[in-house]
């Protein structure tokens, strides 16, 4: 098996739910130390490694003392220690729960953990030397460690149904119960299969905000953007909630896969570029949807009107000819409406629902920033309004939706809401936008026509730190909620 193959099914296992996180911090410690000499003990640990590690240690709260202890104990390679501590761990554990003794084990969950780090590496062969040597020391029969090994590999290479089975017939006695953490993400997994997709692309012409709209959804910097031309592929973007992290997966023109088991910027803005790569995954919990029964996928697509990259038009007309969508968000440019690029999109957009016999009446589109608008200086958002309908009303769309955005602010509002740092610039645009839309002129909610049914309130209480102030998470929200962004979530919805 190529291990880097579709390992992708396996990133997607969450953390949060490892049955270790209840333990004793002893029983942890040692947990994560044996994870530890797992990653590092025959070769050096990748970055990739280095950050799901990191998650593990986060969960599992292992201090940072305790953390350099570990290092100091692996420097060591001392075998006889790390048996005796192999030895604690394939201990038998009894928990008295009301009138029933519960006997648990550590071992097999601990192995699977390490074939788990072991499938995700590339070097298969020198992390064969600590397994074996984990076998031993935990006293694992060689067929319990192959059952373990097949059903592994089994997620790994998305034969859920597959896995689902050799868990039920090989698995199912109680001395494997802790593996049930493993299982559940195969049921999970499955039963998402059932659910009803629903793809919505995002379309627009070139830095119309596309990504940045993705991202504000997403709350933090998923995707990138920037003022030239920018997205390059198809990028798909999975509401997964019972994921803590996103994961990313791509897919080259030669059929090879890549995958990174948490969200790295830098990667996705390599993988943007880098010619061989035609398509572009992402999973994880996009924050400000609910967790509903549909399976909604968002697809950020290039823009089309890039006369450089004229391929990426293609890209995204593709998108539109696949009719595997429900329903696309049309973005607009306030600042830049009505330009023959977008008259000319728009008749196509528009020509593609009438050939689907589909409204176009249904087309979410959403007319984004809107903050730029100086409204001290006469410049208008009603008007610029008035005049994105007429403009669409020429395109033969009579009463279109249009929702009104700063798709920017509410990135960086939702980005400071979980604590993440901005950048200098960030920094500052946040001071300017938390100051215009405390004004209520700028409260785009009101500009839009059908006013929210739902209730967008968050339980939202405390105070957060941002660029060296102090403000309060309510008032933030409520500056959310007057980007307009909220309208979107809830059509969406
Ligand atoms: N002021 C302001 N700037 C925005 C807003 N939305 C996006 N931008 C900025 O506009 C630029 C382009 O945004 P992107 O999200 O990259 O646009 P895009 O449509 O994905 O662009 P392409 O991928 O190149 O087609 C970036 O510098 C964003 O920060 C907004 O609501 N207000
Ligand atoms: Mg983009």
């Amino acid at each position: 098996m190529n291990p880097k193959g579709n390992i992708y099914e396996l990133y997607k296992i969450n953390v949060n739910e490892h049955p270790i996180i209840k333990e004793t911090y002893k029983t942890r410690y040692n947990y994560f130390l044996i994870l530890y000499l797992a990653i590092n003990m025959y070769q050096k640990m990748k970055k990739e490694e280095e950050k799901f590690l990191k998650l593990y240690k986060d969960k599992l709260g292992i201090t940072e003392q305790d953390y350099k202890e570990i290092i100091e104990f692996y420097k060591l390679k001392d075998h006889q220690k790390i048996n005796e501590k192999l030895k604690r761990l394939r201990k038998y554990k009894f928990e008295i729960k009301w009138l029933s003794l519960k006997i648990k084990n550590y071992k097999y969950i601990l192995l699977a953990d390490v074939i788990y780090f072991n499938l995700m590496s590339d070097s298969i062969q020198v992390r064969d030397l600590f397994i074996s040597m984990i076998k031993r020391g935990l006293k694992i029969k060689e067929e319990d460690y192959i059952k373990i090994l097949r059903f592994l590999k089994n997620i790994a290479q998305n034969n859920l149904k597959k896995a689902k089975i050799e868990f039920e017939e090989n698995l199912s006695s109680w001395r494997f119960e802790l593996l049930t953490y493993f299982y559940k993400k195969v049921i999970n997994d499955l039963e998402e299969i059932k659910k009803e997709i629903k793809r919505i692309p995002i379309v627009a012409t070139m830095s119309a905000g596309k990504s940045t709209l993705i991202n504000a959804l997403v709350g933090i910097d998923l995707l990138p953007t920037k003022n030239q031309v920018c997205t390059s592929k198809i990028m798909e973007i999975t509401h997964n909630p019972n994921l803590d992290y996103f994961v990313a997966y791509a897919e080259r023109k030669d059929g090879e896969k890549l995958s990174i088991p948490l969200l790295n910027q830098k990667i996705i803005q390599k993988w943007n570029q880098d010619n061989d790569i035609e398509f572009i995954y992402l999973e994880g919990d996009v924050k400000i949807l609910d967790a509903s029964n549909k399976k909604i996928k968002l697809i950020d697509t290039p823009g089309v009107n890039s006369f450089k990259y004229q391929e990426h038009s293609k890209l995204t007309e593709e998108v539109l000819r696949r009719k595997d969508f429900e329903n696309l968000v049309y973005v607009l440019n306030a600042t830049q409406l009505t330009t023959t690029d977008d008259q000319s999109f728009l008749n196509k957009v528009v020509d593609i629902y009438k050939k689907r016999n589909i409204n176009p009446n249904d087309i979410i589109f959403v007319l984004n920033k809107l903050d730029k608008f100086d409204l001290e200086a006469g410049e208008d958002i009603e008007e610029t309004i008035k005049e994105a309908k007429d403009h669409l009303d020429n395109c033969g769309i009579k009463k279109a939706k249009i929702i009104p955005i700063s798709a920017y602010a509410a990135f960086l509002f939702s980005k400071s809401l979980i604590e993440q740092s901005l950048s200098k610039k960030e920094s500052l645009d946040f001071s300017f936008f938390y100051s215009i839309f405390a004004k209520e002129e700028y409260n785009l909610n009101a500009y839009f026509e059908q006013k929210s049914i739902k209730n967008n309130q968050i339980k939202s209480d405390g105070e957060i730190n941002v660029a060296g102030n102090r403000f309060s998470k309510k008032n933030i929200f409520s500056r959310i909620d007057k980007t307009g962004i909220l309208n979107l979530k809830n059509i969406i919805n």
